[in-house]
């Protein structure tokens, strides 16, 4: 089997030592890390979601590919975070209240930090007055936002109110993502952006810049 398969299936099964491994393998074969995690990790863990919808798999065993996910992360960080890049601005990040979802937030906080972005990670469950109290004492040019759950998505909505009743609107940029978010959502909201991936979170983060300078 191919070795991002191979990864793949390690990753739904839950199996966090073998998808280690495995990824320690594709590295050492020069396979980009970005492949590793778009056409290994995430492949697995969008079928694992699938799985999960339908009621063939349950919530230990999405805990189980959550786990050997953050392994394999953990495998990649140091290709992903590169030393000695000047700081280019600081971004506050967090996944929103009442949301435990981080594996896509850590990965987009990773590679913030390897463009040479500071970034400041609140974790999961944020209520908004801690994204907003946070941008404010750090001076942040960024608060990002993610949410997986549409039970969560609202809180998003909350920090741009608060942002606005604060003075913080429109000093501090707002992105927000994660799987059920959209642009729309993103607009009807007063978000400055919505991004849809960790690379592309750079490309919007970098893009407010140009608009600064
Ligand atoms: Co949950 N879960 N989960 N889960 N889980 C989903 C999200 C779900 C879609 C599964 C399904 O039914 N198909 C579903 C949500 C349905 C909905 O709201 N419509 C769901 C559910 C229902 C739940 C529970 C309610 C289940 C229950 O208890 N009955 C529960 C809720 C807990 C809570 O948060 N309060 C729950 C729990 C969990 C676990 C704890 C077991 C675990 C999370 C572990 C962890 O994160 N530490 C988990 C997992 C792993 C998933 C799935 C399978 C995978 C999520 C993931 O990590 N994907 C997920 C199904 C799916 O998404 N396919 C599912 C990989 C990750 C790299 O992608 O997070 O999308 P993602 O991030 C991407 C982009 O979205 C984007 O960039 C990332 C990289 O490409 N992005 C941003 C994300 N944030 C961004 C921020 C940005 C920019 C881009 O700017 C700031």
């Amino acid at each position: 089997m191919e070795l991002l398969k191979q990864i793949s299936f390690n990753l739904q099964n839950g199996f966090d030592e073998a998808v280690a491994e495995l990824t320690k393998e594709a590295v050492e074969k020069q396979i980009p890390p970005d492949e590793i995690m778009n056409n290994g990790l995430i492949a697995g863990m969008n079928i694992v979601g699938e799985k999960f919808k339908n009621h063939e798999i349950f919530l230990p065993d999405v805990l189980l590919a959550a786990r050997a996910m953050n392994r394999a992360m953990e495998v990649l960080k140091p290709l992903l975070i590169k030393d000695g890049i000047p700081v280019r601005g600081k971004v506050v990040i967090g996944s929103v209240k009442d949301d435990l979802h981080d594996i896509g937030k850590n990965l987009v906080a990773i590679l913030l930090k390897g463009a040479g972005f500071e970034v400041i990670d609140l974790g999961n469950d944020v209520p908004a007055e801690k994204f907003i109290s946070v941008a404010a004492e750090e001076n942040a040019h960024v608060i990002g936002m993610s949410a997986l759950l549409t039970t969560t998505m609202p809180v998003m909505k909350k920090v741009v109110d608060m942002a606005k009743d604060e003075g913080l609107y429109g000093k501090v940029k707002i992105m927000v993502g994660g799987a059920p978010v959209s642009k729309e959502f993103a607009k009807e909201i007063g978000a400055d952006a919505y991004s849809y991936d960790g690379a592309n979170a750079v490309e919007t983060i970098e893009s407010f810049f140009r608009e600064d300078s």
